[in-house]
């Protein structure tokens, strides 16, 4: 559908939906200026992140993964959410029932005053130990590289899920709830390839949500989706609900 008609319908259909959910990536944090994965400007020391999210990467050299979150640590603590982040987190304060989903670990959506939320990838800002599993918020900036935990002297490690690790079974579970019952699913700044959050538009679409998708470029999701819109977050997503 065409942006002009296809803003039109969200519009609408925003108006007098009841329970809406929202699922964001990194896209959205990228109007603040937070890197994304997948674009040129997330690479450090030409390092993928495939390279250091991993349990694998850690166990090798946890001092080079502990040095990437020192990095990102350093870069987000000077970033503040944008009009798209707070549109969203308006949502959560005007509509019976919405949930957001979101990929992101930068905890921006926080810091916008959501509240109704699940970080289905962790929190930059929270350290688990990995012996006694205790999770703690850090905000130190940098933070000591090995920190070892205040219980027990275990290794430290950033509370974020891994590739190959388990998504929280209480994130999932809330996730399918919020996606089985939403008369809305807007994706916002995804690339849609990363398990198991690419397969929420379809779970959503099949319960019977209209689905529409905000990003910069063509997706996996936008054959799929009921609207795509083309734009940046910062712009596009406030209009949906002037
Ligand atoms: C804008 C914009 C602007 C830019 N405005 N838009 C089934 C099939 C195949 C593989 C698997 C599968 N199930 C599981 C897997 C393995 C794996 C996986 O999915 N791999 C794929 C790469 C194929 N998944 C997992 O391992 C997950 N675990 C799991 O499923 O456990 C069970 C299991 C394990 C193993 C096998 C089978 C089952 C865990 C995934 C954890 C992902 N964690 C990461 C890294 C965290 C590290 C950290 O942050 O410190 O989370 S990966 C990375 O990608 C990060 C992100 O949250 C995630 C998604 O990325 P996102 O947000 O979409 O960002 P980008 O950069 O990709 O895209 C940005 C988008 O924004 C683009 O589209 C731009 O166009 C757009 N954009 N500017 C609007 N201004
Ligand atoms: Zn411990």
């Amino acid at each position: 559908m065409q942006s002009e008609s296809g803003m039109r319908e969200v519009r609408a259909r925003l108006a007098t939906a009841r329970a809406v959910t929202v699922l964001t990536g990194a896209g959205i944090s990228a109007d603040s200026g937070v890197p994304t994965f997948r674009g040129a400007d997330g690479l450090w020391r030409n390092f993928r992140a495939e390279d250091l999210a991993t349990p694998e990467a850690f166990a090798r050299d946890p001092r080079l993964v502990w040095e990437w979150y020192n990095w990102r640590r350093e870069l987000i603590a000077t970033k503040k959410p944008n009009p798209a982040h707070y549109a969203v987190a308006d949502l959560e304060r005007r509509l019976e029932r919405c949930w957001l989903i979101t990929q992101n670990v930068d905890g921006l959506h926080r810091t916008a005053g959501s509240q109704k939320l699940s970080e289905i990838h962790g929190n930059i800002w929270k350290v688990r130990c990995t012996r006694c599993s205790r999770v703690d918020e850090n905000r130190e900036v940098p933070i000591a590289i090995l920190p070892s935990c205040a219980a027990c002297g275990g290794l430290l490690r950033p509370h974020i899920v891994w590739f190959g690790e388990s998504l929280a079974s209480e994130d999932l579970a809330r996730s399918y709830e919020a996606l089985g019952r939403c008369e809305v699913l807007l994706i916002i700044g995804t690339s849609g390839i990363v398990y198991p959050a690419a397969s929420f538009a379809p779970v959503a679409k099949a319960a019977g949500a209209f689905v529409v998708e905000i990003n910069l470029d063509p997706t996996p999701h936008t054959e799929l989706v009921d609207v795509s819109l083309q734009g940046r977050a910062k712009d596009v997503v406030p209009e949906l609900f002037s």
